[in-house]
């Protein structure tokens, strides 16, 4: 059998407007905005690990929920990574930076919002708007290549799963992300 990692990846998400990225300042995809996560320590579950990390790298609890599952291979890994995305829509403590991480608000643009989704609709309101008045819109050029194609999902709060294959240099190869069945 082939090896798999298992990380987490959560994102706090006010008012379907801001998201708040952190800048990774070290290891493993240093120089890129991401949401807060890290590997899946044993004997902790998943959520737990996303709870862990996102404590350790932003300074903040938040109820994260479940809502997507992304699974990358990378060419000459020994193993493929398995990231179990999380958000929530709300936060407890004082956003802090670390070592690790420079956390900051970004601004949620409307084309990572897909059209047919009701929240870009007349109604994505007044308060949204204000919410991330402003901030910058978020860097898709300083983050992960797959990123832009499944954050509409987890945006629009649709569950999703996915898979992106990269070369030794991290170059995107080839990606599919699709919304999952509503439970
Ligand atoms: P250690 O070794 O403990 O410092 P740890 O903090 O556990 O590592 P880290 O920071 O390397 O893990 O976690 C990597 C983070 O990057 C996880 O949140 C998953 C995320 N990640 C990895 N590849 C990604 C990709 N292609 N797109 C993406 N996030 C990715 O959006
Ligand atoms: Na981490
Ligand atoms: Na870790």
């Amino acid at each position: 059998f082939k090896k798999v990692k298992f990380y987490t990846n959560a994102f706090v998400i006010i008012n379907d407007a801001k998201v708040l990225l952190g800048y990774k300042k070290r290891g493993f995809g240093q120089g890129l905005w991401n949401g807060f996560g890290g590997k899946v320590d044993p004997g902790e579950t998943s959520i737990q690990a996303a709870q862990r990390e996102l404590e350790e790298e932003a300074g903040i609890n938040a109820p994260l929920e479940h809502c997507g599952v992304l699974f990358f291979v990378v060419d000459g890994a020994d193993a493929a990574f398995n990231i179990d995305v999380y958000r929530a829509n709300d936060y407890t403590g004082t956003i802090t930076e670390t070592d690790e991480m420079r956390p900051a608000w970004f601004s949620i643009q409307k084309e990572l919002l897909p059209p047919t989704n009701p929240l870009t609709t007349a109604d994505r309101s007044s308060t949204s708007d204000k919410d991330a008045e402003g901030l910058p819109p978020i860097p898709l050029k300083q983050m992960w290549a797959d990123d832009e194609f499944w954050m509409p999902l987890m945006f629009s709060r649709r569950p999703f799963v996915g898979r992106a294959d990269f070369d030794a240099d991290s170059k995107m190869l080839k990606w599919w992300f699709a919304a999952t069945p509503a439970e």
